[in-house]
């Protein structure tokens, strides 16, 4: 197929290959400490992994970030944002609780949707915990989510409190706890961070004892090129309709970090057709364009430093159904 744009760089590991620290989010501080300086675990430490399920849209990503106190996973109105779990590392001085944000549950109709729908049943696997997700304002339960809850403890948070009256949630409550013995109800808003620290202290109080897995420093254990490139699709998302988002995969192929200078990115975007990759460069590279400044614009606020973003449009034609395509990129279904 012609396409100027090939290149033939597969991604590289860099410099940038480390997970993404910071000290100063992803930390909370509690009241009741019993920390114990001699071990470094205080007596009662708790520590666990808890997955983040639910329908798309429900406000996983944003509940995600509001626990971490930084934005970690992107967010947009559009359903299946997320495709790949993102993992954040909270820290307190008694507990680390590592919460899995996962893609929205759907009937998958494709290859990448697969390999999504087996992302959240690993996750849900791994997890200790599980924070069932729910739209306060609908009024029937999720039946497809329900599917992935068994025997593990069991939250459940109704999210989007700030649209509804909080009285008349309770019908909706009686019919979930009639589907699941959750062990708590927790409404909330993600958004306007309603009741966030009500999740946290729920989650808490059934992680098991344990000391922590990783540095308190730590946020996730996925790299910064992770997040970057999920930056680029979250302003792909927003400045795009309809099918290119959902074709579109992001790869960082180069990332150099040079002395005096500014961080140099080459990203690529892989799109399914050549109409898709004239849509997202736009008249004139316009499009493009607008995409780079906006992720540009992120990306050196998340990692603290200027960076020079190159962008390339690639086609890979049906790379969402391809096995080869989609492991090359990650996925597995
Ligand atoms: N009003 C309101 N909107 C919210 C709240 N939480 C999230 N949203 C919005 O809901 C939309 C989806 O949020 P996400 O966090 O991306 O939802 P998600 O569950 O991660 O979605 P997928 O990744 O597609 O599965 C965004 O427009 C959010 O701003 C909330 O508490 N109140
Ligand atoms: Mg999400």
């Amino acid at each position: 197929m012609n396409d100027p744009d090939f290149s033939p760089e597969q991604p590289t590991s860099s410099s940038t290959d480390s997970t993404f620290v910071d000290a100063k989010a992803g930390k909370r501080e509690t009241e009741d400490l019993s920390f114990d300086a001699e071990n470094g675990v205080g007596d009662g430490h708790r520590c666990g992994y808890v997955a983040l399920i639910g329908r798309p849209n429900v406000g996983k990503s944003t509940l995600l970030n509001a626990l971490m106190g930084m934005k970690l996973s992107i967010v947009t109105n559009k359903p299946q944002t997320t495709r790949r779990r993102v993992l954040g590392i909270l820290s307190t001085d008694d507990s680390q609780m590592i919460l899995l944000d996962t893609p929205g549950i759907i009937k998958p109709r494709y290859g990448l949707q697969e390999a999504m729908m087996k992302d959240v049943s690993t996750s849900t696997g791994d997890a200790d915990i599980l924070v069932f997700l729910a739209d306060a304002t609908r009024d029937s339960v999720d039946d497809m989510t329900m599917k992935y809850m068994g025997g593990k403890p069991a939250i459940l948070v109704l999210n989007k409190i700030d649209k509804v009256k909080q009285d008349d949630v309770l019908p909706l409550v009686t019919r979930y706890m009639d589907a699941h013995p959750f062990d708590e109800v927790i409404p909330i808003s993600a958004l306007k961070g309603k009741n966030v620290d009500a999740v946290i202290t729920a989650i808490r109080k059934k992680l098991p004892l344990g000391p922590p897995f990783y540095p308190s420093e730590m946020v996730s254990e996925q790299p910064e090129r992770f997040f970057v490139a999920e930056i680029i699709r979250e302003k792909i998302f927003k400045h795009f309709q309809q099918e290119v988002p959902y074709s579109t995969q992001v790869n960082i192929v180069d990332w150099q970090e040079r002395e005096d200078q500014k961080d140099l990115i080459n990203a690529e975007i892989v799109v399914e057709r050549d109409s898709q990759k004239g849509i997202l460069i736009g008249k004139g590279g316009l499009a493009l364009k607008k995409v780079g400044t906006h992720a540009r614009e992120d990306i050196e606020e998340f990692i603290g430093r200027g960076v020079f973003l190159q962008l390339h449009v690639k086609v890979r034609n049906d790379w969402r159904n391809s096995d080869v395509q989609l492991r090359s990129f990650g996925f597995n279904r």
